[in-house]
């Protein structure tokens, strides 16, 4: 199968480069970098006409939730404008089908008796980022049932793995333990410990989503996510369980946010069905490897020359 991956360069994208050719795929990376700019229309329609794959794997987006507030348009261009010109190149040039990655974020504002959420749970976004991803989500539904394209939609839960950016908390953490490793420091300064996470290996999601584009059924949409809540508290505590030094959390009033969502937990019966998938990757095999993978990134940090 030949495969093109937008946003190849990005946490996922490296992970799903990696694992399609591991399974013989013939792959095609393209990002800002390979001179693909999801927004300029007639380069996508281009890429996809010169490279003519059977599945494109749509992930480039703009995926900072937090910054998304305060840069909500080019957010909205980059998931929403981008996905409609992945939609109508897709269509222009025939490709057999898109694996379209939105967000768990669409859901949104959810109540505890919403939980577990399933594709059919309502979509109530809150940032700009998770409307940015219902529009997207909408235009990739719009283009099966208006134009007859086959896209599969995918709503992954959070997801974690070497190469993440300390932006999300579970990298922030293990590159303070790193961090507090190569200085001798004992205390990791954590924010809300509370929050309960559906926590799925980004190794699993990429199989998934290969899965997905196998097996999946045309214009539906699919969960990826664990099925269990962990709250930022365990995911802490089995970080500073691995760390070679004794540390301690220490609550941190600068790290604290207001937290809208005190638990999310997906149901992924409808992925289960389509294509046999569960996870795979045990909590504590992924954190080991966050947590080497941190300790590389910290040590090539303190090798840096300082300017
Ligand atoms: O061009 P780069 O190097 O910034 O590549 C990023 C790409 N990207 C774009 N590609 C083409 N044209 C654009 N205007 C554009 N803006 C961003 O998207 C990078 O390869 C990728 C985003 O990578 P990450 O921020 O690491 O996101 P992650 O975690 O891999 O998420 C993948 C997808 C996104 O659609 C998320 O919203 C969703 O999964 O959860």
């Amino acid at each position: 199968m030949k495969a093109l991956v937008t946003g190849a360069s990005g946490f996922v994208g490296r992970h799903l480069v990696e694992h399609l050719l591991d399974h013989g795929d013939s792959v095609v990376a393209t990002d800002r970098s390979t001179g693909l700019d999801i927004c300029d229309a007639e380069a996508v329609r281009e890429r996809f006409s010169d490279e003519r794959p059977n599945v494109v794997y749509h992930l480039a987006g703009d995926s900072d939730v937090g910054g998304s507030w305060n840069h909500p348009r080019e957010t909205f261009r980059v998931n929403a404008e981008g996905t409609l010109n992945v939609m109508a190149a897709a269509r222009d040039i025939g490709i057999e089908r898109v694996i379209s990655i939105g967000s768990a974020d669409v859901y949104g504002k959810v109540e505890p008796h919403d939980l577990p959420l399933t594709e059919q749970s309502p979509l109530r976004p809150t940032s700009p980022y998770a409307a940015s991803k219902v529009a997207a989500d909408f235009l990739a539904l719009q283009a099966t049932l208006g134009y007859g394209l086959d896209v599969i939609r995918v709503r992954p839960f959070n997801h974690i793995g070497p190469g993440q950016s300390e932006r999300f908390v579970a990298p922030a953490l293990a590159m303070r333990i790193a961090r507090n490793e190569i200085e001798g420091a004992a205390v990791v300064p954590v924010g809300n410990l509370t929050p309960k996470r559906d926590l799925t290996d980004v190794r699993d999601v990429v199989r998934a989503y290969r899965l997905l584009a196998l097996d999946g059924h045309p214009g539906e949409v699919y969960n990826v996510c664990s099925g269990v809540a962990v709250s930022i508290d365990t995911l802490a505590q089995l970080l500073v369980e691995r760390a070679t030094l004794p540390m301690q959390l220490e609550p941190d009033p600068d790290l604290m946010r207001p937290v809208d969502v005190p638990i999310l937990l997906g149901d992924f019966t409808h992925l289960r069905e389509a294509t046999g998938w569960t996870p795979s990757i045990a909590l504590e095999v992924t954190l080991t490897d966050l947590l080497a993978d941190c300790r590389s990134r910290a040590e090539a940090e303190r090798l840096r020359p300082s300017i």
